[in-house]
Parts: C-alpha cells; sequence; structure tokens
C-alpha cells in the first residue's frame, strides 16, 4: 500500500507542475498559425489544445477514392469510399439483410440500403450529449438479432437530479423495425466517458466506460465504487450476473468485470478462446491492447508506459500493484481506437490478425491509420503494418463486414465509411 500512496503523491505532485504548464501552453496558443499553400488555416481544434498551433491541421478532404493500397501478405488492395458526409461517425451494426446502421457521435443513427446512405436519420434515438468524446458511442446487434431485432447502444445523457456533475453513460436497448428503432430504453445507466460494448459467447454484455484521460480524476479509475475507467459485464436486460467478480463485496459496483482502464475504445471477443480483448488508448505513448480477465487491474494510472501531453513520465516506476501487462502497446500512441478479429475468407492470409484504428501517431496530425498486427499460433505478436495512412483521415473504427471486407469509419466533420477488399 505505502508505494501505491507514494505513486498517488507523485501523481499529484506532477499535476501541479502540469497545470502550470498548461496555462503556459494555452496562452502560447494565441500565436498565428502558419498555413500550407493552397490550404486554409485551421478554423478548429483537431485534438490536445497542448499541440502547438504550428501542427495543429485539420486532415485534409478525402476524396471520391478508390485508392490503391500494398500490403504485406496480400499484395494489393483497393479502397473504395462507400459513404461521405457522415458527421464524426462511431460505430457500425450490418443487419442480416445487407443494410449497415451507423452511429453519429452528435446523435444521430444513418442507414445504408444497398450502398446508399439515407440522408434522414434513423427515428427513436434518445436525446443524446455530446461533449468531448462523449455522445452517441456504439451500436451492436443481440446474438439472436435475426428473431428479437434488439439493437444496443451507448451514449451520454444528461444526469439524473442529484447525480454528481458531468453526463452520464447510458446502456440502451430498442427493437429495430425495419426502418426506424421502437422502444428504446436505458437498461442500465452508470457514469464514464466513452463507450464500446460486445457480446460474450455465452450471450452477456461486456461495456467500456472511459475514465478521465488527464488530471486528479484520472484516479477513479482505481476506485471500485465508481464506474468510471471500468470494463463492466451486463446481461442482456442490463441485470447483474451473479458470477461477476465483485458481486456482494462491499464498495464495489457490481458490474464491474475489470478495473484500472483509461479509455477503452475498443472491444472485440477472440474468435477462438471467446476471451475479450480491448484497446485502450493511453496518453502520449501508452496504447495497449489487453486481454480482460475477470476481477483484474490493468493499472491505469498508476502503471503506464506513456507520458502526459507536456512530457513527463504518466509514473516514475511501477508500483507495488498487482497488474495486467498488456498484450501489445505502442509508445508512441497512434491513439488507438476500434478492434477487430480478421476471420472472413476474402483475406485468406489476413486470417489470425488483428486490425486497429488509429487517429493520430505520435501526437501529430494527419497521421491516422489502420494496423494490422500478424499474431503466431499462441497469439503472440510477429508484424505490425501501417495500412491507410497516406489519406491522413482519422481512424475511429475498424469492422469486417458480413462479405469478409474491412470496413473503416474516419472520425471527421465530413466523416466517411471505407471498404477495404482485394486489389485488382
Ligand atoms: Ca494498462
Amino acid at each position: 500500500m505505502t508505494s501505491i500512496r507514494a505513486s498517488v503523491l507523485i501523481l499529484s505532485m506532477s499535476w501541479r507542475v502540469a497545470l502550470a504548464m498548461i496555462v503556459v501552453a494555452t496562452v502560447t496558443l494565441t500565436a498565428q498559425a502558419p498555413t500550407l499553400a493552397g490550404e486554409k488555416p485551421p478554423t478548429m481544434s483537431v485534438g490536445n489544445p497542448l499541440i502547438p498551433p504550428e501542427i495543429q491541421w485539420p486532415s485534409p478532404a478525402l476524396g471520391d477514392g478508390p485508392f490503391n493500397f500494398l500490403s504485406a501478405e496480400h499484395w494489393k488492395l483497393k479502397v473504395t469510399v462507400v459513404a461521405k458526409g457522415l458527421s464524426h461517425p462511431w460505430a457500425m451494426a450490418f443487419l442480416p439483410d445487407g443494410t449497415i446502421l451507423v452511429t453519429e457521435r452528435p446523435g444521430r443513427i444513418r442507414v445504408l440500403r444497398k450502398g446508399a446512405l439515407d440522408p434522414a436519420p434513423v427515428a427513436g434515438v434518445p436525446k443524446v450529449i455530446a461533449r468531448g468524446l462523449g455522445g452517441l458511442m456504439d451500436i451492436v446487434l443481440h446474438p439472436q438479432f435475426a428473431g428479437n431485432h434488439f439493437v444496443y447502444l451507448t451514449y451520454h445523457k444528461a444526469p439524473a437530479e442529484g447525480a454528481p456533475s458531468g453526463p452520464a453513460l447510458a446502456l440502451a436497448r430498442g427493437t429495430w423495425d425495419g426502418t426506424a428503432l421502437r422502444d428504446v430504453h436505458d437498461i442500465f445507466v452508470g457514469n464514464g466517458d466513452a463507450s464500446r460494448i460486445a457480446f460474450s459467447r455465452d450471450g452477456l454484455i461486456f461495456m467500456s466506460s472511459s475514465g478521465p484521460g488527464v488530471g486528479p480524476g484520472a484516479m477513479r479509475a482505481q476506485d471500485p465504487n465508481n464506474y468510471a475507467g471500468k470494463i463492466l459485464r451486463l446481461r442482456d436486460d442490463g441485470s447483474v450476473p451473479s458470477d461477476n467478480p465483485f458481486v456482494g463485496r462491499t464498495g464495489y459496483k457490481p458490474e464491474i468485470f475489470s478495473i484500472g482502464h483509461r479509455s477503452v475504445l475498443g472491444l472485440a471477443v477472440h474468435p477462438e478462446s471467446g476471451e475479450l480483448w480491448a484497446t485502450e488508448m493511453g496518453p502520449n505513448g501508452g496504447d495497449e491492447i489487453n486481454l480482460i480477465l475477470p476481477g483484474k487491474n490493468y493499472g491505469w494510472p498508476l502503471v503506464s508506459a506513456g507520458r502526459w501531453y507536456i512530457g513527463p513520465r504518466v509514473t516514475e516506476r511501477p508500483p507495488d500493484l498487482p497488474f495486467e501487462e498488456p498484450i501489445v502497446s505502442w509508445v508512441p500512441s497512434i491513439s488507438v481506437s476500434g478492434l477487430t478479429f480478421y476471420t472472413g475468407d476474402k483475406f485468406p492470409k489476413w486470417k489470425r490478425n488483428v486490425f486497429v484504428g488509429g487517429l493520430r501517431e505520435g501526437e501529430v496530425p494527419r497521421t491516422g491509420q489502420v494496423q494490422r498486427i500478424v499474431f503466431n499460433d499462441k497469439w503472440e505478436e510477429i508484424r505490425r503494418e501501417s495500412l491507410l495512412r497516406d489519406l491522413h483521415q482519422r481512424i475511429r473504427a475498424v469492422h469486417q463486414g458480413p462479405d469478409g471486407c474491412l470496413y473503416v469509419l474516419t472520425d471527421e466533420d465530413e466523416g466517411a465509411i471505407l471498404r477495404i477488399e482485394p486489389g485488382e
């Protein structure tokens, strides 16, 4: 315990220094940014306000495509723009009839039928508070969707009266009637930042509830009585499974499955073992893929390979704390986002590959990408390849479609759905 307290002390001391430096950095942001020939100066922040103005730069326009790329194992790739004009798309769900539903973080669901994006948003979506990285988040179909038509959403909403300040994080379930969502109602309401959901093989819901990425609030990830910085496990009606690891323990939220997370922006169930893998965005460095086990502590913010955005290490030395090491980590960060295991037939040599999105590498804008990570038969990493980087788009999610192609969402004001398929 002593060394945990010491680490907390180091954390709080470094934050006094950090706060002073934030003030300095904010003042310097008033400087005029230079312009590149033929392009307009930035009109909005592209992310962290501590990034110096001379490298704050929005992503360029995507263009119409298709785009050709080369890749190891599968030599030629074709990347097609399936749809454009989406506002910060977060997640997509593939319906059995070929329709695709896409969440936009400001609070809409869009529908893509026979390759055409319907200009009208889907009716029945709950009112969303979209601030920071919050808003309408994930969309996932129930494993028995063909029979029950259940659709699950995570989103941020106004907190209940008397609840702590800040938006609440909710898991809602609705019924898809072919054109709209009906009977959408919350089945769990907690707190936390960005959120993903995934169904386990036994029909339970894993739900991430990210914690504050900076500041003293980061310690909420270690508080077992707070949902922030946790992965939760729920039944498909939102109730608590009796075999959750902390059920019945005083001072623990019973929905919690694992603790010590920062921003968990991707969840996927392993196609062979059924275990849960999660991508976790660190600060400057320390992005991770973790294998999520019941009751385990993943360290944040007491253990991290990252640095705060202004330079100091998050932790100077690992505390005396039992914690789980990541399977994959990135220093510097690629600002890791969505996660998928490739199991399709379009790219047979990509079996046992994991794909993750990246928004921005090494805190430099216009470096978004998809990373392909190759594993051996023991699921140990053997190769990583960066894809789609030349498009200079922020990549929010990577999904495998029912056709075996990979579908990619770009997190932009004018966001797009891209499809990766074998090239000619
Ligand atoms: Ca960790």
